[in-house]
C-alpha cells in the first residue's frame, strides 16, 4: 500500500473511532420528567467505514466512498448479555432501509455497530424496503422482530411509481444473526407500527396495530389497535379493537401509532407512542404516553395531554423534519429507563428517565380537555393551588 493511500485510510479509521467512542453528556435543566442527552447515539457517519469505503488501493485509488450510507434512525432496542442493544434502521444512499446492530455497554454512548448488517430472509413477495423494528423476549422464548415491509402497489395506474402498500412483516431469533422469517401478518387493511405485547393474553399473543387506509393515511383506521392471535407463525387479525383513540385538534389528530412494547409497572402497562398532527410545515411527529391495566392491557387507565417529547434544536431538521419517532426502549432492573428516540428521520438520541418518573407523568399530567376553555380550567386549578402554597 502506497504511504499517501495509507495513511489516508488510517485517518478515516481514526476520525471513526473519536466519533464513536465521544462521551455523551446529560443536558440539565430538564423537565423533571426525562434527561436528553447532548449528541446523537448514531448518524449515517456512525456506520463502520469498512461498509462504505473500497479499502483496496487498486479498486478504489481515490479512496472514494462506494456505498454511501444517509441515515441512521427509528430503532428497536433491547438490553442483551448485559449489552444495550439498537436494532438500527440503516438507510443507504439508495434510499433502501435495511437492519443493522449497534451495542453499547452503557446505553448512552459508544454505540458501535457489528460487522455485518442483518440479512432477514423474504416473504413469499420480497419486500422492496423494511424498517421499524419493534423487538420483543415474549414469553414463549423467542426474540420477535416486527417490522414494515413495503411494496409497490400493482394495482396503481401505470406511471405511478409511488404508491406502496404497507404490512407487518415478522421474523424471530435467537441471537440477532439468525433470523427467521414468518408469513407477513394478515389483515384487513394496510399496517404499520404493529408490536408484539411480551406477554400471553388469554392464551394468545397479543399485538398493537395501526390500521390505515392507504401507505400514508391513516384515514378510517381510529387510532392504535389490539388484537389477539392464535400462533405467530400464521399470524392473522380476524379482531380489531380500537384502544388508544385519535381527536380532533390534539397531538395525534392526523395518525397515531405505538412505539416500543409497553413496559410493565406495578401500576399498569406504561405506552410510549408516537402522534401526527398537520401544519402549513407538514406533518409534525411528536412522542406521548399512555397507561393501560394490568388487569384488561386494553383499558386505557391514564392518558397525559399532549407530547412527552417535540423535536427541539438540531432535532427538528433532516430528510423529513420535525419529526421524533422512536420504537425503542430499555428499562433496566433498577427502574432507568432508556428512550432511544430518532429526529428527522436522519438520527438516534437517547434521553433517560425512570419508571417511577413515568408512571407519576402519566398519572398525574391533566388530560386533555380538548378545548381552550378546558386547559385554561385546569391551569387556573394549578396556578391557584401553588399561589396558596406561595402565600399571595
Ligand atoms: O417520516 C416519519 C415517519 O413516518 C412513518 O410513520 P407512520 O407510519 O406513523 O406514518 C414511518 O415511515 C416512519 O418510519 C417515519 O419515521
Amino acid at each position: 500500500m502506497n504511504t499517501e493511500f495509507k495513511k489516508r485510510v488510517e485517518k478515516l479509521f481514526a476520525e471513526h473511532e473519536t466519533l464513536i467512542t465521544r462521551p455523551n453528556k446529560p443536558v440539565e435543566n430538564g423537565n423533571g420528567i426525562f434527561t436528553r442527552y447532548e449528541y446523537p447515539i448514531l448518524t449515517a457517519a456512525h456506520t463502520p467505514v469498512f461498509w462504505r469505503y473500497d479499502l483496496d488501493e487498486t479498486t478504489n485509488p481515490y479512496l472514494m466512498e462506494r456505498i454511501g450510507m444517509n441515515a441512521a434512525f427509528n430503532s428497536g432496542a433491547m438490553k442483551w448479555n448485559g449489552k444495550y442493544l439498537l436494532v438500527v434502521r440503516v438507510e443507504g444512499a439508495d434510499r433502501k432501509s435495511f437492519f443493522a446492530v449497534a451495542e453499547s455497554p452503557n446505553g448512552i454512548d459508544n454505540f458501535r455497530f457489528w460487522d455485518y448488517p442483518i440479512t432477514m430472509p423474504e416473504d413469499v413477495i420480497p419486500a422492496t424496503n423494511i424498517y421499524d423494528m419493534r423487538l420483543t423476549a415474549h414469553e414463549d422464548g423467542w426474540i420477535y422482530g416486527i417490522f414494515c415491509a413495503e411494496r409497490h402497489d400493482d394495482n396503481a395506474p401505470a406511471g405511478d411509481l409511488s404508491s406502496a402498500t404497507a404490512t407487518a412483516a415478522i421474523a424471530r431469533t435467537k441471537d440477532f444473526i439468525t433470523w427467521e422469517r414468518l408469513p407477513d401478518l394478515k389483515t384487513k387493511s394496510q399496517q404499520r407500527n404493529v408490536v408484539l405485547h411480551p406477554e400471553f393474553v388469554e392464551g394468545k399473543y397479543a399485538l398493537y396495530t395501526r390500521p390505515q387506509d392507504g401507505f400514508i393515511n391513516a384515514g378510517s383506521g381510529g387510532g392504535i389497535g389490539w388484537a389477539l392471535v392464535d400462533d405467530m407463525t400464521c399470524a392473522e387479525v380476524k379482531e380489531e379493537k380500537i384502544i388508544d383513540l385519535r381527536y380532533y385538534h390534539t397531538i395525534k389528530e392526523v395518525k397515531n401509532g405505538e412505539g416500543p412494547h409497553p413496559i410493565k409497572t406495578s401500576k399498569g402497562w406504561l405506552h410510549l407512542a408516537h402522534g401526527v398532527r398537520g401544519c402549513a410545515a407538514g406533518l409534525r411527529y411528536v412522542l406521548y404516553m399512555y397507561m393501560t391495566s394490568l388487569e384488561d392491557p386494553t383499558k386505557v387507565i391514564a392518558a397525559p395531554a399532549g407530547h412527552l417529547m417535540g423535536p427541539i434544536g438540531e432535532e427538528r431538521i433532516g430528510d423529513v423534519s420535525n419529526v421524533l419517532f422512536s420504537n425503542g426502549w430499555i428499562a433496566d432492573e433498577d427502574g432507568k429507563v432508556f428512550i432511544y428516540y430518532a429526529s428527522s428521520d436522519t438520527r438516534m438520541h437517547v434521553a433517560t428517565s425512570t419508571i417511577e418518573q413515568l408512571v407519576d407523568y402519566c398519572m398525574n399530567t391533566p388530560a386533555d380537555g380538548f378545548r381552550s376553555g378546558t386547559s385554561v380550567e385546569t391551569l387556573k386549578k394549578l396556578i391557584e393551588k401553588n399561589l396558596k402554597l406561595m402565600n399571595k
